[in-house]
């Protein structure tokens, strides 16, 4: 598969390594002379720039949380005058104060060139037809793919989100090949396709899908590919770090590349914030090493992966992160017991006879009460076999095995659940309204 940038992509591991203590030792000093934020965190944490002269160092500099970004809103933790900047983009706000995120001309050239390597590393060419139906605007995804793909010479469809009828017509009509969407629409996509009566394999000219943006699972992968005939591929971001574009996977399909010459990433355990080892499973630490407007230092993702600097067949050298396991911070305690929304997923997506649909309610009454919903499929809610409670108590039962604890089910008719044109609303924690949660 040609690379983007094939002498940096295939850099050897200790080339990176040696890249990555310099440039680390630079924008710490950087930050820390820019930004009077980092020049206070580094003060309370009796740390000087000076003490950090090589990786080793690294766990001395102090965290970056997206709590950090919210109290400077919008412009505290810039490192450059505002007319420097020449692209915000910026969350959309609804969990609190938004996050703005600053981009310089420089910035942006870098943003474009990690977006062409992640669309070529995943098997685009300059051949594709590529339609985006990421939001453009404030979200990263919409400009962030657009840029990038037109870098590589795709042939870009800039339709951004929403109206899925008329998604389909484009998507038949030119001829798309490739699709960049989240994979909750992916299945939305899928439904609205067959409903419309267009046979994916007859009508359609999909090859690639670049997902991300949410949590999905291999199943759900499985089920896409079948139900859209064409090669799923992850791709990982966030806002703050160059939105989509920070790690993606190759053909091999074994982790995504994270780019080793912008990124420096780290696992930590999030409780102690004790660096792990490669191999071991923790919440993702993100440097950047490049980074002119932002310069954020050991930013703390709160998604949990595991680091893995195996050789990769592909012949990119630049570390993996296996498929991410959800966020610290989505993990349910529902009755002491930890909870993780995939796992709930992967029982579901498991039983023939479950549609792709499903939410997680949390409540409490005295006790915790977990909730899950989960809509039948077409085919087996018209089928006179159907025995609608054997089959939540067969649900409730192999869920019962994966989470230790019972959750109440409730199956529904097909298109119950809200369709989102973005990213999924899977979990209620209605704890968390009225200060319940813990
Ligand atoms: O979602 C950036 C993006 C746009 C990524 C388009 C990929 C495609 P945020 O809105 O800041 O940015 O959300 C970032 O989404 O911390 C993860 O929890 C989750 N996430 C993103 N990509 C993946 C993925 C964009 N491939 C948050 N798998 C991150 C699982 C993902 N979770």
């Amino acid at each position: 598969m040609p690379m983007f940038s094939p002498e940096i992509e295939t850099l050897k591991p200790d080339a990176i390594r040696e890249y990555q203590e310099e440039r680390f030792v630079k924008v710490v000093k950087y930050a820390y002379e820019r930004i009077p934020m980092y020049r206070r965190r580094f003060r309370e944490n009796n740390v000087s720039p000076d003490d950090i002269k090589r990786l080793e160092d690294v766990p001395k500099v102090p965290f970056t949380y997206k709590d950090d970004l919210r109290e400077h809103y919008p412009y505290g933790i810039l490192a450059v005058p505002v007319a420097e900047i020449v692209r915000f983009h910026s969350s959309s706000g609804t969990t609190g104060t938004p996050t703005v995120v600053s981009y310089t001309r420089g910035d942006m050239k870098v943003w474009t060139t990690l977006m062409a390597r992640a669309l070529a590393t995943a098997g685009v060419t300059s051949e594709d037809i590529l339609q985006n139906t990421y939001g453009y605007g404030l979200f990263t995804g919409g400009l962030g793919y657009h840029y990038g793909a037109e870098a590589l010479g795709c042939s870009v469809v800039p339709i951004g989100s929403g109206n899925t009828k008329r998604q389909l017509e484009i998507m038949k009509d030119f001829k798309t090949t490739v699709l960049c969407c989240t994979p909750s629409y992916a299945t939305y996509l899928a439904e609205a396709a067959r409903e419309a009566g267009i046979d994916p394999v007859r009508d359609l000219s999909l090859r690639i899908a670049m997902f991300g943006a949410e949590p999905w699972s291999e199943e759900q992968r499985k089920h896409i590919e079948m139900n859209l005939d064409l090669k799923a591929m992850d791709c990982y971001g966030m806002s703050e770090l160059y939105g989509p574009g920070v790690a993606v996977e190759c053909e091999c399909q074994n982790g995504l590349h994270v780019w080793g010459d912008e990124f420096y990433v780290e696992t930590i355990d999030p409780d102690t914030g004790e660096v792990l080892e490669p191999g071991e499973k923790g919440e993702m630490v993100i440097t950047m090493l490049n980074r002119e407007a932002m310069p954020l230092l050991r930013y703390r993702t709160r998604d949990i992966c595991v680091i893995n600097w195996d050789e990769c067949p592909c012949g990119r050298s630049h570390p993996r992160i296996m498929r991410l396991a959800g966020r610290s911070d989505d993990m349910l305690i529902v009755g002491g017991v930890n909870v993780f929304p995939s796992q709930i997923e992967s029982v579901l997506f498991d039983i023939p006879g479950i549609a792709p649909q499903y939410q997680i309610i949390v409540d409490r009454d005295i006790l915790d009460r977990l909730y899950v919903k989960a809509e039948i499929d077409p085919e087996m809610w018209g089928s006179s076999a159907f025995d609608k409670d054997s089959f939540t108590g067969k649900v409730a039962e192999n869920l019962r095995s994966i989470l230790t604890i019972r959750a109440r089910v409730e199956l529904l008719a097909p298109g119950t659940i809200e369709r989102t044109e973005g990213k999924a609303k899977r979990v209620i924690d209605l704890r968390k309204d009225t200060g319940l949660a813990r």
